[in-house]
């Protein structure tokens, strides 16, 4: 969260975070990236310093559909803005708008290992679901890197929040920036190393069977579900067989662990006072998880329902997104042409 003390407002990095359109944006997007992007990019001394967006390159290593990656793509810039991102303070985005990225990335991967690339952990999970292991699924990190790296600006740091599944990669991003710099520009080095900010929640927010949220599971409870599908997906979340009538630990519960996520202290200190007494059934819990997904976003879902009416809203705020990803992207593609030798900068 943003620090009020003047030694970090000095600083005033620059911010970048991508989510992909991979499918429909799920409570542990929420909690794991959007609220805290959100509260970032609005922060005021950020203003147009705060970079998101929407990962439609990284999704088309899954996505084989053009419909629903247009759809998706769509929707996580709805999400997006009926969660409260201004428009005004920063810059919304498609990826696949700023085409110097794939350039920035081509530069990357010449100055990139092979057998660093086969290491990552991303790619070595997907391989192990059996997922087939094209050749942007080994090289996505590289990419990210690109993501990152394009929006240096002199004098600043790059400042990249990072969930608990994703430290692996910036990491790799740091590495890139380090050996482009040694490899072209060792005694002016062009990047600087990105930054990871962590956030305060950083807990992986479980699934309705108990692994980690995904949209590729099949296990996931969608921001703006509603009405009869929220219901049987709050209802399906798995739980021990401990009789209603005993003492449960919520500590060990999955419907627990999102209503942590939801509740005021005063209501999490209660709800897990009741499991622990024993009489409060894991149905119960559901229900009160129910009611406050419901009303957390009763606000947002309306606005998203009235913005989906207004189409061109959305489609100006990705395009002045992108003017300014693709102005800044340029300045640095700029550079990097000119330190690797190509003829025109
Ligand atoms: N379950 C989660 N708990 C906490 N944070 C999560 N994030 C995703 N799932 C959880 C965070 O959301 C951000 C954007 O993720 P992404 O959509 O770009 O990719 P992902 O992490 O791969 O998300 P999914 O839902 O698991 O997508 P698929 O199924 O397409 O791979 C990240 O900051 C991530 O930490």
């Amino acid at each position: 969260m943003p620090d009020d003390s003047p030694s970090a407002s000095d600083r005033l990095p620059v911010l970048v975070s991508g989510i992909q359109p991979s499918g429909t944006l799920h409570l542990g997007n929420y909690f794991g990236a959007l609220r805290q992007n959100i509260a970032l990019a609005n922060d005021e001394r950020q203003r147009d310093r705060a970079f998101l967006f929407i990962a439609d390159y990284h999704a088309l290593t899954t996505v084989r559909d053009a419909e629903a990656l247009r759809r998706y793509t769509t929707e996580v810039a709805l999400d997006y803005l009926a969660l409260g991102f201004d428009p005004d303070k920063a810059h919304l985005f498609v990826q696949s708008d700023v085409p110097q990225l794939g350039e920035l990335t081509w530069a990357f991967l010449c100055v990139t290992p092979t057998s660093l690339l086969e290491k990552g952990v991303a790619y070595k999970d997907k391989v192990a679901q059996g997922l087939t292991a094209n050749g942007g699924l080994l090289t996505y990190p590289i990419l990210q890197a690109a993501d990152i790296l394009a929006y240096t600006a002199p004098g600043r740091d790059l400042l990249v929040p990072v969930g608990a599944d994703q430290k692996q990669n910036l990491e790799i991003s740091r590495d890139t920036a380090a050996r482009f710099n040694q490899t072209f520009r060792p005694d002016d080095p062009l990047f600087p190393l990105p930054e990871p900010l962590i956030l305060d929640e950083v807990a992986v927010i479980p699934g309705v069977d108990g692994r980690k949220m995904s949209k590729s599971y099949g296990n996931a409870i969608g921001i703006f579900d509603e009405g009869k599908a929220l219901k049987k997906k709050v209802m399906s979340i798995v739980s021990d067989s401990t009789p209603l009538e005993d003492p449960k630990d919520p500590e060990q519960d999955h419907t627990f662990a999102l209503i942590r996520h939801f509740a005021t202290d005063e209501q999490r200190g209660e709800i897990a006072e009741a499991y622990r007494a024993g009489g409060y059934g894991y149905g119960h819990a559901k229900k009160a998880l129910l009611s406050m997904i419901t009303e957390h976003f009763g606000p947002a879902r309306e606005r998203r329902r009235q913005l989906a009416e207004r189409p061109g809203e959305v489609r100006e705020v990705l395009a002045a997104g992108a003017q300014a990803a693709r102005a800044r992207a340029g300045e640095v593609m700029a550079e990097v042409r000119d330190a690797v030798g190509f003829l025109n900068p």
